[in-house]
C-alpha cells in the first residue's frame, strides 16, 4: 500500500487484524485532503479482504488526530466546505460500512475531525492522556465530519450540545464516564489492550459480528417496533450461515468453534 499520510500494518499474530495509523505527526495527524483520499484508497484495498478488525490510531505520543486541517480550510468558500464535508462524511461512512469492526485507540488529542473519526469507529479505547472535544466553534466553524450527529446519538443530545456549543475539551476519564469510551488504559497499555479486544472480536463469527453491528446502527434510526423487526430479520438471516451451524456444534461438542465467515 503506497500511502504517505496513513500506514497500515497487519498484526504479526492475527491475520484478521490490522492497525491503521494516521501519520502526519508534524501536524498532529490533522486530516488534510490527502489523508481523506488515502483513507478512501485504503478502504478500496481492504474492503474485499478477509480482514475482520481494524485498530485506528495516531502516529506519535501526543495526538490521535488534532482535527481537520485548519490551514487547508483557510480559503474555502461555502461550496468548497459543502464538498469537503460530504467527502469526509462519505469516506468515514465507507470505512464504517465495510462490515469490519473499527476500533479507535485514542492515544492523545482527538479534536474536531479527530473526534469525528473516533466516533465513526465502533468502539473507542483511550489512553489516560487522551483529550476529546469539538472545538470548531472557537474557530468560527461547526463540526463537518459527522460530529453533531454521531456525538448526540452516542452520548445524548444535552451532553453533545454542551461540548459542541462550548468547544470544551474533556479528558479520557470524562469520556469514559459519559460512555463514549469503553476503556481507559495507561499509555503503554493502550495498543496491547486494543489489540487484545481486536483478537477477541476477530475470533467470533465474522458474519454474526457484522450483522450485530448493522442491526445496532440501522436500528437507531427506526422506532422500537421497526427496530425489533429488523433484529428479528437479522437473527433469521444468520441462521443461513455455516458459522451458525459450526458455533452451535462446537458448543455441544465442547470444543472451540472454527468460524469460516460463511
Ligand atoms: N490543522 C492543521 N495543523 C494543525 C492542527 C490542525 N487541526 N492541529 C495542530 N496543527 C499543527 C500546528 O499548526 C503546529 O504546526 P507548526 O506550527 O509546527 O507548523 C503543529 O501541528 C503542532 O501543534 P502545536 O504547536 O499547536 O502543538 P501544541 O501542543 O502547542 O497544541 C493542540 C496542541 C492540539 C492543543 C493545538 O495544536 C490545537 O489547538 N490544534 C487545533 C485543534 C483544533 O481546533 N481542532 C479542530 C480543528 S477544526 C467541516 C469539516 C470538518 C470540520 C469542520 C468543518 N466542513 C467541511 C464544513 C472539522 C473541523 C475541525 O476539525
Amino acid at each position: 500500500m503506497g500511502f504517505e499520510t496513513i500506514e497500515f500494518k497487519k498484526s504479526e499474530t492475527n491475520e484478521y487484524v490490522g492497525v491503521l495509523t494516521i501519520n502526519r505527526p508534524k501536524a498532529l495527524n490533522a486530516l488534510n485532503s490527502q489523508v481523506i483520499d488515502e483513507l478512501e484508497g485504503f478502504r478500496d484495498e481492504i474492503a474485499g479482504t478477509d480482514l475482520r478488525v481494524i485498530v485506528v490510531t495516531g502516529s506519535g505520543e501526543k495526538s490521535f488526530v488534532a482535527g481537520a486541517d485548519i490551514k487547508e480550510m483557510k480559503n474555502h468558500s461555502a461550496e468548497d466546505a459543502l464538498r469537503m464535508a460530504r467527502r469526509g462524511q462519505g469516506v468515514f461512512g465507507l470505512l464504517s460500512g465495510m462490515g469490519k469492526t473499527m476500533v479507535a485507540a485514542v492515544n492523545g488529542f482527538a479534536l474536531g475531525g479527530g473526534m469525528e473519526l473516533a466516533l465513526a469507529c465502533d468502539v473507542i479505547f483511550a489512553s489516560e492522556k487522551a483529550k476529546f472535544g469539538l472545538p470548531e466553534v472557537s474557530l468560527g466553524l461547526i463540526p463537518g465530519y459527522g460530529g453533531t450527529q454521531r456525538l448526540a446519538r452516542n452520548i445524548g443530545v444535552s451532553k453533545a450540545k454542551y461540548f459542541a456549543l462550548s468547544g470544551d475539551i474533556f479528558s479520557a476519564s470524562q469520556a469514559y464516564e459519559m460512555g463514549l469510551v469503553s476503556k481507559v488504559f495507561a499509555p503503554e497499555e493502550l495498543m496491547p489492550g486494543a489489540m487484545k479486544f481486536a483478537d477477541t472480536v476477530a475470533s467470533r463469527a465474522p458474519l454474526a459480528v457484522a450483522k450485530a453491528k448493522m442491526a445496532i446502527e440501522d436500528g437507531l434510526s427506526l422506532d422500537l417496533k421497526a427496530a425489533l423487526e429488523l433484529e428479528a430479520k437479522c437473527f433469521s438471516e444468520i441462521f443461513n450461515t455455516e458459522d451458525k451451524t459450526e458455533g452451535i456444534a462446537a458448543f455441544i461438542e465442547k470444543r472451540q468453534p472454527n468460524f469460516q465467515g460463511k
